[in-house]
């Protein structure tokens, strides 16, 4: 890589380290703005297969493929779980292309939360759900898987291409893909209708390098419009974007940051205060835990309940 492509990749991460110090002093008026626990968030969980209006989250069984979900919502914060179910599992085909899940939301408009998944060769697909009924497995979840489909397109011909999250950035009701080019972390939008695409958007920034990855999105400020959560793969150093619809209109790192161990496995508001947190789980240990954040604020963190499951390749993998 000759020497000015490089500066100019790095160039947004010093913007996004200039933002910052500038947001650091905003962030004293920040203290000021107390969170209401209760109030209903603006923008509705992407993962709710039980339909209690309290995010879900999701984990993979590596060793096949299996789904399962953590009903959240107990405890003083929404951390601890309250029920765990079985919500499908990927078939053998799917498995051996490498497919993944990258994100949740429902596509189809019938009120159930649906999954994306992408696969290592760059194919697109969704699974629609619909309401549980008697016959189908795991009851009490409330939801039931109903088909597999492809996106359209189907596929992306560079699988650099890699949707890193899914949410309706351009409030038209219709979860949207939000991508990154692996190589050069540059960002892209689909916006879609249902599992077509209608229309892309790059947004007007310079690409923030392969060591930045987008790991979620949600509201981070609570003006009910859908921000991007970053982390950068080296440090696990954490950042936001905070969005107008697909146009980027601020940018700050987090007040913390934590060790490059633990990833950002999920995003979420667990608390239901409208302002979305993160969710983490440790490389290593596989404990689960939760910040809980205020714009670029992290106000407090807590290891979820149960902190982990003990299954050796089950990992949280969303929604994000
Ligand atoms: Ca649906
Ligand atoms: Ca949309
Ligand atoms: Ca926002
Ligand atoms: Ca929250």
């Amino acid at each position: 890589m000759n020497r000015l492509r490089r500066i100019l990749l790095y160039l947004p991460t010093l913007v996004m380290l200039l933002a910052a110090s500038s947001a650091a002093r905003a962030r004293q008026i920040d203290h000021t703005q107390a969170a209401t626990p209760g109030e209903t968030p603006v923008l509705p969980p992407a993962a709710d297969f039980n339909r209690d209006q309290r995010p879900d989250l999701i984990w993979v069984d590596e060793s096949n493929g299996f789904l399962y979900i953590w009903s959240m919502g107990g405890g003083a914060h929404g951390e601890e779980v309250l029920a765990g179910h079985y919500i499908g599992g990927l078939p053998a085909g799917w498995r051996l292309d490498g497919w993944r899940l990258v994100g949740a939301g429902d596509f189809d408009g019938n009120g159930y939360s649906d999954l994306f998944f992408q696969s290592d060769t760059g194919l697109l697909g969704a699974w629609a759900y619909r309401e549980w009924s008697p016959g189908d497995p795991a009851p009490g979840l409330g939801s039931a898987f109903e088909y597999a489909t492809s996106l359209t397109p189907g596929r992306v011909s560079d699988p650099n291409w890699q949707v890193r999250a899914v949410g309706d950035m351009n409030h038209d009701g219709h979860p949207d893909l939000i991508w990154q080019y692996a190589p050069t972390g540059q960002v892209a939008f689909w916006l879609m209708n249902g599992a077509t695409a209608i229309d892309y958007v790059v947004p007007d920034v310079d690409a923030p390098g392969d060591d930045w990855q987008i790991v979620g999105t949600g509201d981070s400020n609570r003006d009910g419009e859908r921000d991007i959560f970053w982390q950068q793969r080296s440090t696990g150093t954490l950042a936001v974007w905070w969005m107008h619809s697909t146009s980027i209109s601020g940018a700050s790192l987090m007040s913390a940051s934590p060790d490059r161990k633990w990833r950002v496995v999920a995003v979420a508001d667990l608390d239901g205060d409208a302002y979305t947190d993160l969710i983490f789980q440790h490389v290593d240990t596989r404990v689960a835990a939760a910040w809980y954040l205020q714009g670029n604020l992290v106000r407090f963190g807590l290891t979820l309940v149960p902190e982990t499951i003990p299954v050796p390749d089950c990992r949280i993998i969303g929604p994000r």
